[in-house]
């Protein structure tokens, strides 16, 4: 049963049950609809309790029904019912009332919340508007500023702001038991949101939504309809709000971007250890960073906030001082922001340990190795690890790029050896790719998805390869935009073009912030190895020898006079054009269009290229990675959720045309050539478990 229901005296028990977040999918709009006739049918009830369960009242419509026609009974309907119901309806909340379920509680005359509950209208952040009453009853019950507030961002509020501004009469430990001893004379002081009157219109609130929404939700569409919606309830009827809802609802849920934003929403949750390796994970409890810099101080610090013991090690006392610093800093900060408590920071700080002392984590299951990226200090390291961790303890490596086998090589049991890259900030990005070397025990790799499950972040798996699944194809995003720098386009047209598409900076921006030196060492490492044929741009090569390093030395790719803003540099675009006429190569202007084309070309036969190698498991990995580690779009997808909408044939078309300019670096990825054959989607093609 998807909707329980029973009696006690004059009280009507109605609920949800459909694990593990009552997601209102048609089964539970059936049962809702045959608890109204039932609570109908009944002579002499008092009141009606809506509930859900500890963790969820509703987490809103099942989004999983939004490809295929709406089936009745619908939601809004259902709402109409409860509104209109004779018995008044009170909503007990634990846990999440989302979407569908803030809305199946607006229903209700009376809304009880316990202090940890959540409640809100997330609709837009999978590309929809509320589609059963949201825009109109909240601002009928809370105003037009705090349903904007609340609908345009899609961002759940607490129960204390949610009963400040109304949205709930109060708060219990227990709401149902509250919602039972509710004195009658208070719930008739209630009347039914469709009775309200409407909102007073107000101007300056819907014009700070629209331009919140341009500057956190550029190209989306569904906020700039939700506040549309929200701003005619000030003058239209419910009912007639409630047909343009509904209307607008059901045109953007089939859209693209509505598509893509629940492709990321799901993909994120199918981020789970392969069945192969599930089971297999050690146990968490004290785990060992080595390398008390930027990123093993995030990690450390990622880990002390999921509640687990860290000893961090160095090699001086000076590198334990500037660990103990870099972890306060993190442990300041968050606590300045108030995303952790007073007892929170002790906790973290208890639980943590900077030493040069490896004997110190002589009971580590797990050690997270993020020193300098040298393959001969990794080396010591992992002897050392060896050397003082359990024998069972898992060895992970945080290395960007280099060869995850060639470390796990100079360990006895290399299967103990693993992968974790984190991204900067460690404390802050979700993505986090597990790298399976060649001997990595089912062990090294369920323990790192137990360990993103534990940190909330997102695990992708990925073989050994330079620069795994995100920074190779990272690399081939800057070596097109280089290309086309070479030939004729200057750095901030390559940025323009690539923010318009949806990024929120373009590649040369992106560098300046993290450091040219970065990308310049990675090249000089793989000098030794790269294919000769290939053509070469040396301008970023050029930056880095004039000490153009980016923001930190004031000028890179753009300056940045007095540390402010960035400035256009003339010095870069004559340094493009001079290296254009030593390679003899004519330059020419380049639309922001034909930039894209090239730059997401570039980056999508790459990805093919990485799952024709097995590198990545399926196409929603690389879409996770994209989008979670390198700022794609999301409301786009994932980069292959946006090769789809292209399609293979168009993509292998324009692979052909980029070829006749250089055959080498165009080459048509097998995995494209065979989407354009077969008529496939890479999501087809590259499904998970296929
Ligand atoms: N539809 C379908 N499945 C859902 C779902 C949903 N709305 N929400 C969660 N799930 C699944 C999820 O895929 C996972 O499945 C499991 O539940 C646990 O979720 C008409 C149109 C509620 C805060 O945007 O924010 O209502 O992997 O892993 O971390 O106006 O889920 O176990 O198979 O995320 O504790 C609006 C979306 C919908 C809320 C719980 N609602 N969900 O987080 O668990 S549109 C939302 C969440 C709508 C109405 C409109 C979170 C959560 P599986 P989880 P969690």
């Amino acid at each position: 049963m998807s909707v329980e229901v029973r009696r006690e005296g004059t009280v009507a028990f109605v609920t949800l049950s459909n694990p593990p977040v009552n997601a209102i999918g048609l089964e539970v709009r059936k049962g809702l609809s045959e608890a109204l006739d039932w609570v109908n049918g009944q002579n002499g009830l008092s009141r009606v309790i809506l509930s859900g369960s500890e963790r969820a009242f509703a987490a809103g419509a099942d989004a999983r029904e939004f490809d295929a026609d709406p089936v009745a009974p619908h939601l809004p309907d259902i709402v109409a019912r409860i509104d209109a119901c004779e018995t008044p309806w009170v909503a007990a909340i634990s846990g999440v009332a989302l979407g569908g379920g803030c809305e199946l509680a607006l229903a209700c005359r009376y809304r009880i919340a316990s202090p940890s509950a959540k409640i809100g209208l997330p609709e837009v952040t999978l590309g929809v508007v509320p589609g059963a009453g949201g825009t109109q009853r909240l601002p009928r019950l809370v105003g037009l500023k705090a349903a904007l507030d609340l609908v345009a961002t899609g961002r759940p509020v607490s129960a204390n702001r949610a009963e400040e501004i109304g949205l709930i009469h109060g708060q219990a430990d227990d709401p149902v038991m509250l919602a039972q001893h509710l004195d009658l004379g208070t719930i008739a002081l209630e009347v039914a949101i469709s009775t309200l009157p409407k909102p007073t219109a107000n101007s300056d609130a819907v014009e700070g939504a629209r331009a919140l929404a341009e500057r956190k939700m550029p190209n989306q569409i569904a906020p700039k309809r939700a506040i549309d919606l929200i701003a005619a309830s000030a003058t239209m009827t419910l009912e007639d709000g409630m047909a343009q809802e509904r209307e607008a609802f059901l045109a953007l849920r089939r859209g693209d971007q509505a598509h893509a934003l629940r492709h990321i929403f799901f993909a994120e949750r199918g981020a789970r250890a392969p069945d192969r390796i599930k089971g297999a994970e050690q146990p968490l409890d004290h785990v060992a960073v080595v390398g008390g810099g930027t990123m093993g101080a995030g990690i450390a610090y990622a880990l002390l906030n999921a509640g687990l013991t860290v000893t961090l090690l160095e090699t001086d006392a000076e590198g334990v001082t500037r660990a103990n610093e870099n972890v306060e800093k993190i442990v300041a900060a968050s606590l300045k922001r108030r995303l952790i408590s007073d007892a929170d920071a002790q906790s973290h700080r208890a639980k943590f340990l900077a030493t040069t002392d490896y004997g110190a984590a002589a009971k580590a299951t797990l050690a997270i190795e993020a020193a300098f990226e040298s393959m001969e200090v990794k080396k010591t390291i992992f002897g050392m690890l060896q050397t003082h961790l359990p024998a069972n303890a898992i060895l992970a490596t945080n290395t960007s790029y280099l060869d995850v086998n060639e470390i796990a090589a100079c360990v006895q049991d290399p299967s103990r050896v693993v992968g974790f890259h984190f991204f900067a900030p460690a404390h802050i990005m979700k993505l986090l790719e597990i790298v399976e070397g060649s001997q990595s025990s089912d062990a090294a790799l369920a323990t790192g998805f137990a360990l993103a499950k534990r940190l909330r972040k997102i695990p992708v798996l990925s073989g050994v390869c330079d620069g795994f699944i995100g920074n190779r194809i990272l690399a081939r995003y800057r070596e097109a935009a280089d290309t086309v720098l070479l030939e004729g386009a200057a750095p901030w047209e390559v940025d323009e073009a690539m923010v318009e598409f949806g990024y929120a900076m373009g590649p040369y921006e992106a560098q300046d912030l993290s450091g040219l030196d970065i990308a310049h060492a990675n090249r000089r490492r793989q000098d030794a190895t790269r294919d000769p044929n290939r053509r070469y741009i040396p301008i970023a090569d050029r930056m880095v020898e004039l000490g153009k390093l980016g923001k930190k030395t004031g000028a890179g790719w753009y300056r940045y006079p007095g540390g402010a803003g960035k400035v256009e540099d003339p010095i870069v675009a004559d340094l493009a054009i001079e290296e254009a006429h030593l390679a003899k190569v004519e330059r020419r202007e380049f639309t922001a269009e034909e930039i894209r084309e090239r730059l997401l070309i570039a980056m999508i036969n790459e990805a093919a290229d990485i799952l024709d190698e097995g590198i990545a498991a399926s196409a929603a990995d690389i879409d996770l990675v994209t989008v979670f580690g390198y700022g794609f779009p999301r409301w786009r997808g994932g980069l292959l959720a946006y090769a789809d909408t292209l399609g293979a044939s168009k993509i292998l078309e324009k692979l052909k045309s980029f070829a006749q300019e250089d055959p080498l670096v165009w080459t048509p990825s097998p995995s494209v050539i065979k989407c354009a054959q077969e008529g496939s989607s890479f999501a087809q093609l590259f499904g998970k478990g296929t």
